[in-house]
């Protein structure tokens, strides 16, 4: 048994204008394909760990033997936030959450607009790669933050439901050094109502 790369759920085109078929097409075929692979090399010789969702890997990385764990956080984690990012996004899908989670963004941010504000500016702000999060915490209230290189907040005892790729191999091609304006072309396609089910599904 090994991971697989999951097909994508919409056609690599379909993101266009915002974000170009040519980078998708090389982050999920290239990019994605790679992290896949190499987990599944590094854990070739661990049926009793690869039989495991890699979530589970990633919540308990002490629980990994030291000489694979490093291999594990990176390309475990590559495939993981990959996986979530390209579930994060449709095309023409709702612009906003609805029902609890919309509240619940109220709650812990003011309004959907400060929300927005802050996610934008903490993925424009992280140095060098990684990624921008909005978690659920351990206690039911939502955070966002940044993690670097391929990091999950589920090593941290967060659950992910909405996450953003700010390494360049997501935007470079179409937006060279311009990071912020892929993120605000990002907000176009994100899936609101995936995230939404998300939300729902683990707070139970
Ligand atoms: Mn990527």
């Amino acid at each position: 048994m090994t991971y697989e790369l999951p097909k994508l759920p919409y056609p690599y085109d379909s993101l266009e204008p915002y974000i170009d078929a040519r980078t998708m097409e090389i982050h999920h075929s290239k990019h994605h394909a790679g992290y896949v692979n190499k987990v599944n090399a590094a854990l070739e010789a661990f049926p009793d760990l690869i039989s495991k969702p890699i979530e589970e890997l990633l919540k308990d990385l002490d629980a990994i033997p030291e000489e694979i764990r490093t291999a594990v956080r990176n390309t475990g984690g590559g495939h993981a936030n990959h996986v979530l990012f390209w579930e994060n996004m449709a095309p023409g899908a709702s612009k906003k959450p609805v029902g609890p989670l919309a509240d619940a963004i109220v709650d812990s941010f003011g309004e959907f607009e400060a929300f927005k504000e802050k996610f934008s500016a903490t993925a424009a702000g992280h140095f060098g790669s990684g990624w921008a999060w909005l978690v659920i915490d351990g206690t039911g209230g939502l955070k966002v933050l940044s993690t670097a290189n391929q990091d999950t907040p589920l090593s941290e005892g967060m659950e992910p439901i909405l996450t953003l790729d700010v390494w360049e191999h997501a935007y470079y091609l179409k937006y060279q050094n311009r990071r912020p304006d892929y993120i605000t072309a990002w907000w176009n396609v994100v899936n609101w109502d995936q995230v939404t089910q998300l939300y729902e599904t683990i707070l139970g």
